[in-house]
This record gives C-alpha cells, sequence and structure tokens, in this order.
C-alpha cells in the first residue's frame, strides 16, 4: 500500500511543461454543415451520404453537422472556456476550390476559415490546420481521386492557395490525416467514402500517391513559404498500440507485421532511413500478386525521384492515436471484430475483456497504449518529434452530460503522455477528439466523442459542456492531471 500511494503521490506532481500544446481536434465535413451554402462544391461525404443513404448507420448527413460554418463565435468560446493552447480543425477543399482545382477560389469559403482564424488569435489560441481530413471534392473523385497520379498535383496547388491565404497567421500545418483510412477504408475496402473497394490494388494506389502528394505540399511550404512566415509541416498517421499476445517468436512476428500494414505502410517512406514501402510487405503482396497471376505486384514501385521526394518530407510525425490490440500468429484467438487491416495481412486479434469498453467496437481503453505506440515509433524512425493530434473516447447519445467513462479516459491517456515526456520522447502536443459531439463519418450520430454535447434536434445545435469538459479544463489550468 504505502509503495502503491507514494507512487501516486509523486505521479500527481507531474506537470506539462508550459510549451507543451493542449487542445482538441475536429475535421470540416464532422462539424461544419453548410454543405451547399455560399458556394461551397459538393465533396465525397456529401455524394456519400446523399446517394447511398445505408452507408451510414442512421442514414444521416453532414449537411447541417454540428453547424459550425454559423456558429464561429460560439465555437471559440468553447475553447476560451476550455482554456485550450491549441485548436486542430481542417479545411474543407470544395469550400475554397468549389471544383477542386484552383482556377476558381471561393471567397466566401476563405472569408469563414478567416474569421474562425482571426477570433482563435484574439483569444491566443494557435490554429492547427489539416488540409485535407477526407472530404475530396467530388470532381476530382470522378477523375480517380487518389488512385490518379495527377491528384498529387492538385493537391499541391490546393495547398498553395491554402498557404497563401492563412499563412500569415497559421504556423502549424498538417498536410492529410490518415493516409490508412483514406486508402485502405476508402479504395480498398468499403468502409468510408469513395467505398471504392477496388480489391487490393486500391489501397497501394492511393497510399503511393497521398504519399507523393503530401510531400509535394511539405516541400512547397519549405521551398515558397517557410522562410517567410516561419511554420513547421507535417502529416498525421494513425497509430494504435499492438503488442503480442504472448512472449511467443510468432506472436512478436504477428504484432510487426500487423504494425507495418496498419501504420508502416506509410511512415515507412516518410520516416525510415532508407524510404519506400516496408520491405517485407512488399516481398508478401509481390509473392501473392504473381500467385494471383498478375504480371506485376500490385503495390507499386517508387521511382528513384519519388522516393527522395517523400523521403524525410515532414517536421513532425502526427499521430492519431485511440487504442490498443493485442496480436497473435493465431487467426483464430478471438471472433471479436477489429478494424480492418490490409487485405494481404491477416493476424489474430485479441482485446482481454477487462479493457473498458467504449460505444465504438475497435475503441477500449488499453493501459499505457500511448507510452507502448511512442516508444516504438522514436525507436523505430529516428526519435522524431511528435504530437498526438487525436485521442478520444465515445459513448453511446444516452450518456448525456456525465461522462464518468471518457473522464477515466483521458486521465489515463494523459498519463502515459507524462510517461512518455519523462522517458524523452519529444513529443509537443496533445488533442482531444473531440472538442464537441459531431457527424462520426458511417457511425453518423450514434456515437459521441465531444467534451461538448451538441444537441442535433435543435436547428442552432447548440452546445453545453459535458463533466469531461470541466476536467480537461482544470488539466489545462492547473497543467497537471487531478484525481
Ligand atoms: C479518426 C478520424 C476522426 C474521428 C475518429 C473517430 O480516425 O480522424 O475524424 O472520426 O477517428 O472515429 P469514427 O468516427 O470512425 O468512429
Amino acid at each position: 500500500l504505502v509503495v502503491c500511494c507514494s507512487a501516486l503521490s509523486t505521479k500527481q506532481q507531474r506537470r506539462f511543461p508550459d510549451d507543451f500544446l493542449i487542445g482538441t481536434a475536429t475535421a470540416s465535413y464532422q462539424i461544419e454543415g453548410a454543405w451547399n451554402e455560399d458556394g461551397k462544391g459538393e465533396n465525397i461525404w456529401d455524394y456519400l451520404t446523399h446517394n447511398n443513404p445505408a452507408a451510414v448507420k442512421d442514414g444521416s448527413t453532414g449537411d447541417i453537422a454540428a453547424n459550425s460554418y454559423h456558429n464561429v463565435e460560439r465555437d471559440v468560446e468553447m475553447m476560451r472556456e476550455l482554456g485550450l493552447d491549441v485548436y486542430r480543425f481542417s479545411l474543407s477543399w470544395s469550400r475554397i476550390l468549389p471544383s477542386g482545382f484552383a482556377n476558381e477560389i471561393n471567397e466566401a469559403g476563405v472569408d469563414y476559415y478567416n474569421r474562425l482564424i482571426n477570433e482563435m488569435l484574439k483569444y491566443g489560441i494557435t490554429p492547427m490546420i489539416t488540409l485535407f481530413h477526407w472530404d475530396l471534392p467530388q470532381k476530382l473523385q470522378e477523375l480517380g481521386g487518389f488512385a490518379n497520379p495527377l491528384a498529387s498535383i492538385w493537391f499541391e496547388d490546393y495547398a498553395r492557395v491554402v498557404y497563401t491565404n492563412f499563412g500569415d497567421r497559421v504556423k502549424h500545418w498538417i498536410t492529410i490525416n490518415e493516409p490508412r483510412e483514406i486508402c485502405y477504408e476508402g479504395y480498398g475496402s468499403v468502409h468510408k467514402a469513395p467505398i471504392l473497394n477496388a480489391t487490393a490494388i486500391g489501397t497501394y494506389l492511393c497510399a503511393k500517391n497521398v504519399l507523393i502528394a503530401h510531400a509535394k505540399a511539405y516541400h512547397l511550404y519549405n521551398n515558397e513559404f517557410k522562410d517567410k512566415q516561419g511554420g513547421q509541416c507535417g502529416i498525421t498517421i494513425s497509430a494504435n498500440s499492438f503488442r503480442p499476445f504472448t512472449d511467443s517468436e510468432e506472436d512478436h512476428a504477428a504484432t510487426e507485421l500487423r504494425r507495418q500494414a496498419e501504420f508502416g505502410l506509410y511512415a515507412e517512406p516518410i520516416f525510415s532511413e532508407e524510404g519506400g514501402f516496408p520491405k517485407e510487405l512488399v516481398e508478401i503482396v509481390a509473392e501473392k500478386s504473381a500467385k494471383e497471376g498478375y504480371p506485376w505486384s500490385r503495390i507499386p514501385e517508387f521511382t528513384d525521384e519519388e522516393r527522395e521526394l517523400v523521403r524525410g518530407a515532414s517536421d513532425f510525425f502526427g499521430v492519431n492515436h485511440y487504442t490498443g490490440f493485442l496480436v497473435s500468429a493465431n487467426e483464430q484467438i478471438s471472433d471479436r471484430p477489429t478494424i480492418p487491416i490490409l487485405p494481404d495481412i491477416t493476424v489474430g486479434n485479441y482485446i482481454p475483456p477487462e479493457w473498458p469498453q467504449s460505444a465504438s467496437y475497435w475503441l477500449t481503453l488499453s493501459p499505457d497504449s500511448i507510452y507502448d505506440t511512442l516508444t516504438y515509433l522514436q525507436k523505430r524512425y529516428n526519435d522524431p518529434i511528435f504530437y498526438i493530434t487525436e485521442n478520444g473516447w465515445s459513448s453511446p447519445p444516452t450518456n448525456g452530460l456525465l461522462d464518468d467513462d471518457r473522464i477515466r479516459y483521458y486521465r489515463a491517456a494523459l498519463e502515459s503522455v507524462l510517461d512518455c515526456l519523462d522517458a524523452g520522447i519529444r513529443l509537443k502536443g496533445y488533442m482531444a477528439w473531440s472538442l464537441m459531439d459531431n457527424f462520426e463519418w458511417l457511425e453518423g450520430y450514434t456515437e459521441r466523442f465531444g467534451l461538448y454535447e451538441v444537441d442535433f434536434s435543435d436547428p442552432a445545435r447548440p452546445r453545453t459542456p459535458r463533466k469531461s469538459a470541466f476536467v480537461y479544463k482544470e488539466i489545462l489550468r492547473s497543467r497537471v492531471i487531478d484525481h
């Protein structure tokens, strides 16, 4: 008992450094609404939700979402209530460039983001902007979206418009949110827009093109804007914790394979010393492709020039982290569903029953999962600078304002963040997902991630702080995790 309590009291005194940025995150399609107002063009989520309502659990859309397009002042007021250091939000590409192409700029869209940024800066809240969080202009999708190699040029053009319009005030840029979810869930399976299900080719084609798009936008910033604007630019990749189910060699190997399939495919080309896709995956896919009768491997090669363009192209590693899994070489280890991984890789997935379960089937409170993930990434990728750009907990809509489960999750997560700082990991910030309830992609409004509850039955979408908002505010104020 003595050991436990003295350990606890030392932990309680650990502080977040003053320059460590604590904040929240959101994404344009999930909160803005105003889907066809003031000149905004259609995007792939507008298209999916309007044409294939069965794709979303409750048949809902983001047409109004949390109505943030009409709530700039209230949104910033919430940030002030919480005392946020940083707020991460994304830009809707088709609100700024209705067709996706940079020949025509929608000034009303630019104005909306200017109002938001200026209102935040008035109160000293640092904006961190994601250029692309999944809502691709529909016109570009009709030309193949990220299966078309030209997508990297369209993205670079868009990035130029963004840096030119907002870069005088915005110093933290994230090019792309979660390539895995874009590519595997959008192009390689039927989970997210554009739900192409383009067999096992779509994922890899998209992966290559997304990485090149990111790299072009990164170099554009470095070459043409950084000197004058002085900001930093990186990418966000989803990385959950994968630990072996047993200490057997087979389970260790399966775990490593799963890491490569989930995040290595996207992280390795940027953050590893050699660049390019993970070797083991390349071999597996090449072998399978040959067996399936393809005259070439389904995973495309980078040319030397492309490999060099992508390698090292990020000032930091943005990590979206939610949960953890135990991995086994035995595929039958559990029939519990998991988030889907690459079609070429199947490994066993296990979630211990004692890990508290959220409203999302894939999301549990997995102990020390942030520390586990960042120590792995630090070692593998030579000690990059990190931001945790998303981390959060879902509850059913009926839970209301008393969200002790979310509070328990955030306290555990932030302890794990402090463990990372103690271990010397160069982690510079943490953003909770999410500031407010929103349209949760294929779950619609059936799951809630917000520190603020949004009343979706009221057209104005009023926001009310949950208990977790008060706890988060106190942590931000004191720089200490209260218990
Ligand atoms: C991340 C996305 C977020 C957010 C979150 C919650 O992958 O970047 O946009 O939605 O997941 O997951 P979901 O909405 O799929 O339940």
